[in-house]
């Protein structure tokens, strides 16, 4: 019986240490619950990383006897591992250069080497576990070569990529000095799919520029085979985001809140992960801007910031946190008054109610990512609303940009900019709102994270389909 296989770097659930020993949970990523309704069903499995350093091999037995409970198998990295092929390549090489910020990529021959030799290490992992029949579903920028790792190992098998970060134009590819060992990798794959077009495009043409490889409509001649390339939007779970927000948990705790931040005063959310990519620091400037421009707003609008705590070990992550340390405390410092507190700033995560009820609160919310793949959060926030009001005030440079059209659209460079549409957002009549609201709340609800699982593999059988009829003409 033929399976799916899910790989990705992390696995839906992290495992712990804790004084009583290990713990494990389950992440709450947009990810994990889009694919739990394939990996849990029949014999289908998950392979990842569990997300902690573990060298003891009966610790490591433990973990994997647990873990095949729940349909998961786990790849143990170790700490030379995580240092050079997780936080070095990973997220110091491709991270920022496929979000456009090559003058903070690390271009280091030991730590290309840790990354090939991890993929390897996942593609051992996948043949441990899957059969020639499988589809092996592979996700993200952590194993941009295992699609064609598994090619090599089982040529008749059916591969999916997905890639959740943007890829960049050819002029960022034709920097990264690997650029035709990790195109060639992606290939591998029957079916390489992106949250957006131009994402796409541009995929296409590092394909054709650094390899030479034609394509028509998306179809890519790799040598002897055919790979298609598609744009598949990734959505959310609207009904969860939308039962949360409706329950009676976050309206008491949206109810609490509102005493405590004031009737009068007007709510703007922020929730990122800790990243420059997301355009944090510049956010506060025009939050600054605001303020400035516009005494009658005082003591009339609040931001509420929400910083995830990631990555805090490396050094542009530890600066981007000093910085924005540095801002609160100057505009707070300037600005509040005894009873009104200009930017509530958190740097920790929430438990979902509690973000369920700050979606809920919140009367505009402002995602201003320099570059992002998607956004989910913007999504979270529109299927969050129900019959509600707010605005969503979104970057023309997160992949979300594409669908929410109805958005107000800003570029996040344009501290003026944001300044003005924040002013605008915060007059927005309810009626304009929630005619907005409604429209992109159709778009957010047809096209959630089980349609998206749904047409991805539709695509993939497709191109297989494709594939044995090229083979017979
Ligand atoms: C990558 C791409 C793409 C945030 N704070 C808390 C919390 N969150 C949840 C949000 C949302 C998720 O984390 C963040 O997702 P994003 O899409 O915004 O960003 P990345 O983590 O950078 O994800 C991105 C995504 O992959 C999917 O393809 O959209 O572009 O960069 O779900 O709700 N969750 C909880 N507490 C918090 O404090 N529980």
């Amino acid at each position: 019986m033929a399976r799916t296989i899910i790989v990705s770097n992390r696995l839906p659930t992290k495992v712990r240490r804790t004084d009583d020993g290990l713990a494990f949970a389950p992440s709450e990523g947009g990810l994990a619950t889009g694919l739990g309704s394939v990996y849990q069903q029949g014999d289908n499995l998950w392979v990842g990383w569990p997300g902690t350093f573990l060298d003891d091999e009966a610790e490591q037995a433990h973990v994997t006897q647990q873990l095949a409970h729940d349909h998961m198998y786990p790849v143990f990295l170790t700490e030379d591992e995580i240092r050079d092929f997780y936080e070095g390549f990973s997220n110091e090489t491709l991270w920022p250069t496929f979000h456009y910020f090559p003058q903070y990529a690390r271009y280091e021959p030991h730590l290309w080497a840790a990354y090939q030799a991890v993929n390897r290490k996942f593609c051992d992992a996948v043949l441990a576990v899957a059969g020639p029949d499988d589809t092996i579903w592979v996700h993200d920028y952590q194993l941009l070569l295992l699609p064609q790792l598994l090619r090599e190992a089982l040529p008749t098998s059916t591969v999916g990529f997905f890639l959740h970060i943007p890829f960049p134009s050819y002029e960022l590819m034709r920097v990264l000095p690997w650029n035709r060992e990790l195109l060639k990798g992606m290939l591998g794959a029957d079916l390489i799919g992106f949250h957006t077009y131009s994402y796409m495009r541009h995929f296409l043409s590092a394909v054709s520029r650094v390899l030479g490889y034609s394509n028509q409509n998306g179809l890519v001649e790799a040598g002897q085979r055919t790979v298609l390339v598609d744009s598949v939007p990734m959505g959310i779970d609207y009904d969860k985001y939308a039962s949360a927000a409706a329950s009676d948990e976050a309206r008491r705790i949206e109810q609490e809140y509102r005493q405590a931040i004031g009737e009068q005063v007007q709510v703007v959310l922020s929730i990122d992960r800790l990243d420059y990519t997301k355009g944090i620091a510049e956010r506060l400037r025009a939050f600054e801007l605001l303020l400035q421009q516009n005494p009658t707003l005082h003591e009339q609008v609040a931001l509420l910031m929400l910083v995830v705590p990631s990555r805090d070990q490396v050094e542009q992550y530890k600066q981007l946190k000093e910085e924005i340390d540095e801002l609160v405390g100057r505009i707070n410092a300037a600005y509040r008054t005894i009873t009104w507190t200009p930017i509530q700033y958190f740097y920790r995560s929430f438990p979902p109610e509690e973000l369920a009820a700050l979606y809920r609160l919140a009367d505009v919310a402002l995602v201003t990512p320099m570059r992002d793949g998607m956004n989910l959060v913007a999504k979270e926030f529109i299927a969050s609303k129900g019959e509600g009001r707010g605005v969503l005030i979104l970057s023309e440079r997160a992949g979300a940009a594409r669908e929410l059209a109805d958005a107000l659209i800003i570029n996040p460079t344009d501290t003026a900019e944001v300044a003005a549409t924040l002013h605008r957002a915060l007059a927005m009549p309810p009626d304009e709102q929630q005619q907005y609201l409604a429209s992109m709340q159709a778009i957010v609800r047809r096209y959630d994270v089980h349609n998206w699982v749904e047409v991805f593999m539709n695509r993939l059988a497709y191109i297989k389909i494709k594939q044995q009829v090229l083979a017979t003409d």
